[in-house]
């Protein structure tokens, strides 16, 4: 947990059901990944790489339907990350979608109404919102 700390997490996402935590490391560049086990001791955290985006808040949501959990990312350098879940605790490799802007938070609601969840980003510097629909 120390070196979650040092690296100036912004946002924890606790799944309800794994018991397990998610942390973005905007000045790394990473998100920590730590499997619960049950018993409010993690195993050790996995860090998985983004590229130079600057995650500032993280999500726990199963984006693509398939009953797995997967992450998503707001990033400052405006651009939202997605990793698909397998289940098991990996991740595939990330996926970027622009957004424009300072993205600092996001949410994820079906905004058309087509069944598949779709992501909103907010802009606190420009004030704006960005809207991602899913195909
Ligand atoms: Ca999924
Ligand atoms: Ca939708």
């Amino acid at each position: 947990m120390t070196q979650v700390a040092k690296s100036l997490p912004k946002c924890l996402e606790i799944g309800d059901q794994k018991l397990d935590i998610v942390a973005a490391n905007t000045y790394d560049d990473n998100i920590s990944v730590l499997l619960g086990n049950g018993d409010g001791t993690f195993q050790p955290q996995q860090r998985i790489a983004l590229g130079d985006v600057n995650p500032r808040a993280v999500k726990v949501i199963d984006v693509d339907g398939g009953g797995k959990p997967d992450i998503l990312t707001a990033n400052d350098m405006g651009s939202v990350s997605l990793l698909l879940g397998n289940g098991d605790g990996t991740f595939l490799a990330s996926q970027m979608f622009a957004t424009g802007g300072l993205t600092r938070s996001l949410a994820v609601i079906d905004l058309n109404g087509d069944g598949k969840p779709d992501v909103v980003t907010a802009d606190n510097l420009r004030n704006q919102l960005s809207v991602l629909l899913q195909r």
